[in-house]
């Protein structure tokens, strides 16, 4: 059995809404909020950061990873090997976890990057514009009427829902960007996305 370390309203939410739309059942450990100090987490995620997923001895951390790797696992959610829709995928996967969400890391912790608390809204500022571009950007790439990938609903798109949740109290941002907000109630329409969110408790999209 699947077992999912997360935390409400986090990057846990991406293996967590690609097991509920394959209808994968799993046992759900919510980490308490705060720092994570307990040894036995430590010893599976050594940064203490979640999600982190255990299957028997396998042990895999990383939100995009442990989606890349169900969607493997269980042959679906992902474009066919080799082909152009694939290869977004993989671009999407990577782009979303690591140049979109350690923006996203920087407004909601700026603690982790200054020592300084001075420093703390200069940096959560210059964060929310670089969170602010990085969606115009994407708005450029995005295809009318498709999935982010393509014309199949992928777990690309799961990962590009919960990084737009973390911005849904910045109106103004999707405001500029209709295909991204086409896209968001989209895949929010979607029963096993939207029941996702209520479960964490955040609200429908306000964009
Ligand atoms: N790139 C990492 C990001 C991990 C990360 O930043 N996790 C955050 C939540 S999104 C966390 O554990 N924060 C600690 C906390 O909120 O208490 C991943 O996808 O696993």
């Amino acid at each position: 059995m699947y077992r999912l370390y997360g935390k409400p309203f986090t990057m846990s939410m991406v293996p967590e809404g690609v097991m509920d739309e394959l209808g994968i059942a799993h046992q759900s450990i919510m980490l308490p909020p705060g720092p994570t100090t307990d040894p036995a987490y430590l010893a599976l995620r050594p940064d203490g950061l979640v999600p982190t997923l255990t299957d028997g001895d396998l042990v895999i951390y990383e939100g995009s990873a442990i989606a890349m790797h169900l969607t493997e696992k269980h042959g679906a959610l992902a474009p066919a090997i080799g082909t152009p829709e694939r290869a977004r995928w993989l671009q999407w996967m990577l782009y979303l976890g690591s140049m979109v969400h350690p923006a996203v890391a920087l407004e909601f912790h700026p603690d982790w990057f200054t020592d300084d608390p001075a420093a703390i809204p200069a940096i959560q500022a210059r964060a929310r514009r670089s969170c602010d571009e990085l969606w115009r950007q994407i708005e450029g790439q995005l295809v009318e009427d498709a999935w982010l990938t393509g014309p199949e609903f992928t777990s690309a798109d799961i990962l590009f829902l919960v990084q737009a949740m973390f911005h849904w109290d910045s109106p103004a941002m999707f405001a500029r960007s209709p295909r991204v907000t086409a896209l968001v109630r989209r895949i929010h329409a979607r029963p096993a996305m939207a029941a996702l969110l209520a479960r964490h408790d955040v609200p429908a999209p306000a964009v």
